[in-house]
């Protein structure tokens, strides 16, 4: 960026502090990128978070065994400054909580950002002026502050969930939520454990807490597909590679269907025999890592059959690693595989053949109650000092509905959205103008590359906003119809296509009570991004602009 715009943006902000062209919500990936990025195009921009550092998500999940589960080192990272890329050096395929956040400290200060960033904000309202054209955001601490964009880099998988378990107030021993770990150390030496959820926190906390605990119990509701995450030392050739020819690879990983660094499946199943099959299976399963789904075949998730195959591929694997039959058989997972997010994990199934670590089944002994020393479940009561909540997110539309901004009119966001979170490219709402989200519902959020899709989603927010500027808007909103006819539909149709819709997960919003059902991702891919570009070219179809 020129010095020069990057002082004009700043200076701007100083004199106008409470005057803002944008706020933005989250200082996570996609919030530091969109700061920057609109401070490149010389507008006045500040993020509100309440975390207590930069990191966003990658902050908050600090528990035991937290990793990245996509392609990481150079690939799950920022891709636009080509400087970054060749001077930030990765250790290992997919980095721990500590290698990403410690990165994206080191981007807040190269590019500066951190007099922008405001933390320990917790936005705890926004609502639209229709005279000003502009956001009045309020803050937790009783301050607010106007801008004429809101951009919500909230997190798909920020909201945490704390389930409604009896008892859980009288719990006297520890209890922690692994989306909001403390930042001490916790001390599972000669402790009790039991820890309720086993998604992909769960699932990577386990094997760690088990080798400190005395004791760990397993409070299990749905088993789930797990697969070696194949985590190893980064190799240098790889990453040589990448770096001569970063604008290559960067273009490579925009248009693959994950924005990752790889292919994809090419063939059907069809195309080979039941033996080649199970070879494909078992190469990609040493391998580790999300080949298995998602460079095996063409139709995993849209082929009941096949991902019936592959389901028992995985299974047959759960009962080669944990010696106990019985233990076995309640782990076998019984949904269509990879229609729950696929979990990758670093011994795992091999955890249940420690002496010092108990499986509850809950659909079997369900929680009666906790007790001030532990959980009766079944009857049987299951002393515990420390309480590990794996319980997850109220995940995509959570972050979101808890902030609850009001739009035009004084609608609030849950009032717009209490049959269904609808949005115009997963990143904009009637009645809420000039109201931006980035991984928004019906974006393609957590099924691509999230730094990635963060980055182009923020690069067009920014392009909308410098073409409203030049054209002399100053609000911009969808139409109904761009929200429930054009995107609406399409992003229905398109899972309809798949097997996702018919598993109960966080994708569905069924792991929430009383949440609407509704398959809430675009599964398009890059054709995301290629819509957004044409909705642009085309003059911002599907939006209304007001001067
Ligand atoms: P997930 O994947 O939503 O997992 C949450 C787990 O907690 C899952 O096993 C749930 O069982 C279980 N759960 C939730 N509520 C309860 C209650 N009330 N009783 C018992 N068990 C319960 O969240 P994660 O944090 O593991 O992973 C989220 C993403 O974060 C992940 O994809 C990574 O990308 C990072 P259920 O399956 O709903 O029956």
């Amino acid at each position: 960026m020129p010095d020069n715009q990057t002082q004009k943006a700043t200076a701007k902000q100083n004199g106008q502090s409470k005057d803002l062209d944008a706020l933005i919500i989250g200082a996570g990936f996609a919030g530091m990128y969109a700061l920057h990025s609109l401070r490149e195009q010389g507008l006045s921009a500040k993020v509100y978070d309440a975390a207590g550092g930069v990191g966003g998500t990658w902050w908050w999940n600090r528990y035991p065994g937290a990793r990245v589960d996509f392609p990481g080192g150079p690939f799950y990272c920022y891709t636009f400054s080509e400087e970054l890329v060749q001077e930030y050096d990765w250790t290992e395929t997919q980095p721990d909580q500590a290698s990403v956040l410690a990165y994206l400290e080191h981007v807040a200060d190269k590019f500066n950002l951190r007099p922008d960033i405001q933390l320990n904000t917790r936005v705890s309202g926004a609502e639209y002026d229709e005279a000003s054209k502009r956001w009045k955001i309020e803050t937790g601490e009783g301050a607010s502050v106007s801008a004429r964009f809101l951009i919500c880099a909230v997190g798909v998988l920020s909201a945490t969930n704390k389930p409604d378990i009896p008892g859980l107030d009288i719990f006297a021993g520890e209890c922690y939520h692994t989306g909001q770990w403390p930042h001490g150390q916790v001390d599972f030496a000669g402790k009790r454990v039991g820890i309720i959820g086993t998604g992909s926190s769960g699932i990577q906390a386990i094997p760690v807490i088990a080798k400190e605990a005395e004791h760990l119990t397993v409070f299990q509701r749905t088993p789930q597909y797990s697969i070696p995450a194949g985590n190893q030392a980064i190799d240098a050739d790889v990453v040589q590679k990448a770096r001569d020819n970063w604008p290559t690879i960067r273009t490579y990983m925009m248009n693959s269907s994950l924005g990752a660094p790889f292919p994809g499946a090419q063939i059907s199943s069809e195309e080979h025999t039941a033996d080649q099959r199970q070879a494909l299976y078992q190469r990609l399963w040493d391998k580790g890592g999300l080949g298995l789904l998602f460079e095996s075949y063409t139709d995993i998730l849209t082929n009941k059959e096949t991902s019936n195959e592959l389901g028992a591929f995985v299974r047959s694997k759960i009962g080669e690693a944990v010696h106990d039959p019985a233990v076995a058989e309640k782990l076998m997972p019984d949904y269509y595989f990879g229609t729950k997010r696929l979990i990758m994990d670093e011994g795992y199934f091999e955890t249940y053949n420690r002496d010092n670590v108990t499986l509850v089944d809950l659909r079997q002994d369900p929680i009666d109650t906790m007790t001030p020393d532990g959980i009766r479940a079944g009857n049987e009561e299951h002393p515990i000092d420390i309480l590990v909540l794996a319980t997850g997110y109220d995940a995509i539309t959570g972050a979101m509905e808890r902030i609850n901004p009001r739009g035009r009119g004084g609608v609030t966001l849950k009032e717009k959205w209490a049959d269904r979170p609808g949005t115009y490219l997963g990143m904009t709402v009637p009645d809420f103008p000039n109201l931006f989200m980035i991984h928004g519902p019906e974006s393609p959020a957590v099924l691509f590359n999230m730094p990635l899709g963060a980055e182009l989603q923020s690069d067009w927010i920014r392009d909308c906003v410098t073409y409203m500027d030049e054209q002399g808007f100053a609000a911009i909103e969808p139409t109904s119809d761009a929200v429930a006819v054009s995107w609406g539909q399409e992003v229905d149709a398109i899972a309809s296509h798949t097997l996702f819709p018919e598993t109960d997960s966080w994708y569905t919003g069924a792991n929430i009570p009383g949440k609407n059902r509704q398959f809430a991702v675009y599964l398009g891919g890059p054709e995301f991004y290629e819509r957004l570009a044409k909705v642009a070219e085309e003059g911002y179809t599907g939006f209304d602009l007001k001067q």
